[in-house]
């Protein structure tokens, strides 16, 4: 079975995609749809979170209908298991996105001691602001400033006392909530450890207590790793400012040299960016019959130097192997996260070299060139002297390039961006929200999942909350999504509702604003926290709410705890493996909101989750006295 059994639109809502899934039929190249064909029926114990692979007493399951196994070999029962699987997923999500912060802040460490060429501070003025959050000494030189924020930031890792420095950007009312609960965020990594100690056979075996490790665990994703990631690339490479670009596999060149760049980290990209602009290296190109060298983006590693170099976007999660099967993409270029194995096997199929560059991600089939901070100019140097080399190989035979237009987006919106465009100050945001001209705001954020017809469920929600004069922002595989279906375009206002509409026409900007990758879900609730604090409320008081559509990854778990635990109610369309617990579910789905202010929901229809959305926004303006459509 493959995906000629799904009928096309279940696979996409892009013509992109399509056109190229259907060479990929005709071409025999395997993808992503026809593997996830493959493994129908998938695990119903695994899909539940019955099942348990711990210790190799196991692997044990137990049966959803109580008819075989009520517990494990230890003795574990529905609770403990899918509360321990939530877990483990939970922290190796924020292992990931921390992990990739600790290599930016590596990056500043070397920076400082003059270690890494090529590498600089781009924002002064970010880097003196954190550095005042950490109570610096602030006599001390830009560079002794870089030095000894690294050296702080390094701290948050493991943190001999206290709490995460950034939670403190969150109201008293906020922190005093997860006091009260015992899920304040102590160090990044003491975190993820003690969830995954915890989770060892025989240890925490009550269902609350694990799921309370597990938000803390989260916390200390987004007030920690992830925020650290984000605030020290935007020190590095700049804080984004509203850039125009363009998306869809449309961006690739017949005539140019193409390099994608794909994962999260923007280390190596930024330099393969500023290496495709050497003149040598853009001679090189012309001399081998290229009419220049063209990057494009995929994924996060794509949004972060979308975000702050205008590089454009040829896709999100779904279409990595797709993008290959063009034909014309001289090298991939891949850090980490979300790349799939399956892609140096489409890579193999053409004259693509796929170059791996972290130490921490080598896959078979690839030419591995690893980064550290003080080969990364002259990486990304080879790296593009490599792609240009290989625009010789191209086999004209192969080339297919889809026909696709591509789309205009404007990108770039971090908080400080949206801040300047409304003056400085967030009180106009508050007031145009005060007064019902927008309602709210809405996050849209999260992956591609080949079980959800791709980019249906982003779309449809976002479409949704700007008609009804919801301002919407977005991350990550979200953020192409909308970019394609043309929502990321100041025009885009003509398809939002009046007072939403009549406000970004006012600032000239989209209804739907690019806020990053995902580490950069720490903008948003930086944002939140910033509205709360101007209004002098709690965040869960907030007329706001966020979504997952189209989630699949153990990071996204993460993200989805972060928020809830940070009080924005979040909608997810796909469920995550916990319904075999009863206990775990109803806390999920509603048990938190007493001592959080916020819960979760699952809605896989688009539409009714955009109502659950629409419906738990107006109810917060009610709670805060402003007129409601309730
Ligand atoms: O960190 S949205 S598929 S690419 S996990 Fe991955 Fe999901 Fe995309 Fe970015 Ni985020
Ligand atoms: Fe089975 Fe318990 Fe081991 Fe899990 S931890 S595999 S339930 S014995």
């Amino acid at each position: 079975m493959d995906h000629r059994e799904k009928s096309t639109e279940a696979i996409s809502i892009q013509a992109d995609t399509l056109a190229l899934a259907e060479h990929a039929r005709r071409q025999g190249v395997e993808t992503v749809w026809d593997r996830a064909a493959r493994q129908e029926p998938q695990c119903g114990f695994c899909a539940l979170g019955l099942s348990c692979r711990i210790c190799v007493m196991g692997p044990c399951r137990i049966d959803p209908f109580g008819e075989g196994p009520t517990h494990g070999i230890c003795g574990a029962d529905a609770d403990i298991m899918v509360a321990r699987n939530l877990g483990r997923m939970i922290a190796a999500g924020a292992a990931s996105h921390s992990d990739h912060g600790r290599d930016l802040v590596e990056t500043l460490h070397a920076v400082a001691h003059g270690k890494a060429p090529g590498y600089q501070i781009t924002d002064p003025a970010k880097l003196e602001r954190l550095a005042a959050e950490f109570g610096l000494d602030p006599h001390l030189s830009v560079t002794e400033k870089a030095k000894a924020l690294a050296e702080a930031l390094m701290e948050e890792y493991g943190i001999k006392k206290g709490y995460l420095t950034f939670s403190k950007r969150l109201p008293a009312a906020r922190l005093a909530k997860w006091q009260a609960l015992g899920i304040s965020p102590r160090g990044v990594d003491w975190e993820v450890t003690e969830m995954l100690h915890r989770t060892h056979m025989g240890v925490d075996n009550d269902y609350v207590n694990l799921l309370l490790q597990a938000l803390r665990c989260a916390l200390a994703d987004g007030w920690g790793g992830s925020m650290i990631a984000t605030e020290i690339s935007d020190v590095l490479f700049g804080t984004p400012t509203p850039t125009p670009s363009e998306v869809n596999i449309g961006v690739l060149k017949k005539d140019q040299v193409n390099i994608i760049l794909h994962g999260h980290s923007p280390l190596v990209s930024e330099m393969v960016v500023r290496a495709a602009q050497e003149p040598a290296l853009l001679a090189r190109a012309r001399e081998l019959g290229a009419a220049g060298i063209n990057l494009a983006g995929l994924c996060c590693t794509g949004n972060e130097v979308l975000m702050r170099k205008g590089i454009p976007m040829a896709g999100n999660h779904l279409v990595q192997e797709l993008a290959l099967l063009t034909g014309v993409v001289e090298a991939m270029v891949v850090d980490y996260q979300c790349i799939m194995p399956a892609v140096p096997e489409v890579a193999a199929c053409y004259h693509t070299l796929f170059f791996t560059t972290s130490a921490k991600a080598k896959f078979p089939k690839a030419v591995h060139l690893p980064f550290s901070p003080e080969n990364g100019e002259a990486l990304g140097r080879e790296l593009v002297s490599r792609a240009v080399e290989n625009f010789a190989r191209r086999h004209p035979a192969k080339i297919h390039l889809p026909d696709a237009q591509t789309v205009r987006q404007m990108s770039g919106f971090s908080v400080e961006a949206i801040l300047r465009a409304l003056g400085g100050t967030p009180e106009p945001l508050l007031h145009a929200i005060r007064a019902g001209q927008i309602r709210g705001a809405a996050a849209v954020v999260g992956c591609n999942n080949p079980k959800v017809t791709q980019d249906l469920g982003h779309t449809t929600i976002t479409r949704e909350l700007i008609a009804h004069d919801i301002l919407v922002v977005d991350t990550g595989c979200t953020a192409v999504a909308t970019a394609k279906a043309g929502l990321k375009q100041p025009e885009a206002a003509a398809q939002a509702g009046p007072g939403l509409r009549a406000v970004c026409e006012a600032l000239k900007i989209p209804p739907v604003l690019h806020m990053g990758s995902c580490v950069d879900n720490t903008r948003i609730i930086n944002l939140v926290a910033a509205l709360a604090n101007a209004l002098g409320v709690d965040v869960d008081q907030l007329p706001v709410a966020a979504a997952a559509p189209e989630w699949y990854s153990e990071k996204a778990a993460a993200i989805g705890c972060y928020a809830v635990a940070t009080g924005v109610f979040t909608v997810l369309g796909v469920t995550p493996p916990v319904l075999g617990s009863k206990n775990v579910t109803e806390l999920l789905l509603s048990g938190l909101q007493e001592h959080l202010g916020a819960c979760f929901a699952v809605e896989p229809d688009p539409r009714k989750a955009a109502a659950l959305m629409i419906r738990h926004i107006e109810g917060k303006r009610q709670g805060l006295g402003l007129d409601s459509r309730l």
